[in-house]
């Protein structure tokens, strides 16, 4: 018989928000009557709003007319891809440094080929299990050892460090995992942090695959949204995005990277060239129809709905977090982004993560999911109808 790719083997435990769903499912089956409110994985609940849907209706509509038929998009429509540069980068990327996904997800996993096999990678810890589940099955990681996997330099982001980890540990030629807004702490790096990122990559020959899938969430007008506010990424980063939160296009399936002309391999090979070959080659674009929706969602309405939509989750996500601190319950983030980071000194976040379920029927994440560093957190997540977040802030009084 074949052999199992060796990388499948070496990953310790199933995917993390399945995991969660199953102890849920489990619960559920014990306790028929409870009504459990998820606060557990960042889903989008609210209805896509009425101006983007109706550039989706739109695009699909167009599909069934001979003029507006359109088959194969390769990188993504130029149109959408001239208009995230504009809107976003201040028109300062060409269309062809733009690649149209299927979503920030689906691009973290396909970027690992850039690099391949054996490549030092460094992430904050913790971080969106993606990056290093994603690592260990391109073979970049190798098996688990105590308390991660060999080949990752965890970089730690606690509260003593202010969850903005020490650039030190990162060691030369790394490729760098680093999301602001961050999934699960609720951090937002600053503009001298982030230089002192760059700076770092620069210096070390390290390329960062910054990941902005929260960007639209910040609310302070001093942070940067993106890592090509600072001088120089565009010689070290690759950035991820997508219009899954701030759209609720998290079912549509939507986003976006940018790999710049200006990015260069150690050889002094173009990056983007690669990605262009790699995309092409067992990437086929982003549907249609999404586009059409992402096209209407980065007009002035479309933009105003995606305002509206961030603005509501972040209504949640006080809702949550004032909830938290009358409880006496130290928590960071919530306030430029969708999740709430909660400590709960001393405690294993899995028994947290059990002991909400049972007293309060509301569903977090572990922290130990997104890394070691993660231990004694759970994450709340501020995605769901208002009233199951009134609600669940009632219920956290039974803790
Ligand atoms: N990047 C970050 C940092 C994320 O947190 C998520 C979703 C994505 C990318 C995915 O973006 P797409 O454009 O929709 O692919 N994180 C959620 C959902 C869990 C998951 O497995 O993606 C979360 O709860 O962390």
């Amino acid at each position: 018989m074949i052999n199992r790719n060796p990388h499948i083997a070496n990953l310790k435990a199933g995917y993390l928000f399945p995991e969660i769903a199953k102890r849920r499912r489990e619960y559920a089956s014990k306790n028929p009557d409870a009504k459990i409110i998820s606060l557990g994985i960042g889903n989008t609940t609210e209805p896509i709003m009425p101006y983007i849907n109706a550039g989706l209706v739109d695009g699909a509509k167009q599909l069934g007319t001979v003029e507006g038929y359109s088959g194969y998009q390769d990188e993504g429509k130029a149109a959408l891809r001239e208009k995230i540069s504009v809107v976003f980068y201040s028109g300062k990327f060409q269309i062809d440094e733009i690649f149209i996904s299927d979503g920030a997800k689906c691009d973290i996993g396909r970027l690992q080929i850039l690099f391949g096999a054996g490549t030092q990678i460094a992430v904050q810890d913790p971080s969106y299990p993606v990056y290093v589940d994603g690592s260990v099955l391109a073979g970049a990681a190798g098996g688990w050892e105590g308390n991660g996997y060999s080949g990752i330099t965890y970089l730690p982001c606690t509260a003593e460090n202010n969850f903005f980890p020490n650039l030190d540990l990162i060691s030369q030629n790394s490729l760098i995992y680093f999301c602001s807004p961050n999934n699960p702490t609720g951090a937002v790096a600053d503009r001298s942090q982030l230089s002192a990122l760059v700076e770092t990559a620069v210096n070390k020959g390290c390329i960062i695959i910054f990941d902005a899938a929260y960007s639209e969430f910040i609310r302070d007008p001093s942070l940067p949204k993106s890592i090509y506010d600072i001088d120089m990424a565009d010689r070290c980063a690759i950035e991820v995005n997508s219009f899954s939160k701030p759209a609720g296009f998290t079912g549509i399936r939507l986003g976006w990277s940018v790999v710049p002309k200006a990015l260069k391999y150690s050889g002094g090979e173009s990056v983007n060239a690669d990605w262009n070959r790699i995309a092409g080659t067992i990437f086929n674009g982003a549907s249609n129809i999404a586009q059409a929706g992402g096209l209407a969602a980065l007009d002035e309405e479309g933009l105003s709905e995606m305002r509206a939509q961030t603005d509501f989750y972040l209504g949640n996500a006080k809702l949550i977090r004032d909830t938290l601190q009358k409880l006496k319950i130290n928590c960071i983030g919530g306030d430029n982004s969708p999740y709430i980071w909660a400590h709960f000194p001393g405690r294993d976040s899995w028994e947290v993560f059990a002991d909400i379920l049972e007293k309060c029927h509301i569903v977090t994440t572990p922290g130990a999911g997104f890394g070691p560093a993660g231990q004694n957190f759970v994450r709340f997540s501020a995605f769901g109808h208002r009233a199951d977040v009134e609600e669940a802030c009632r219920r956290l009084g039974n803790l």
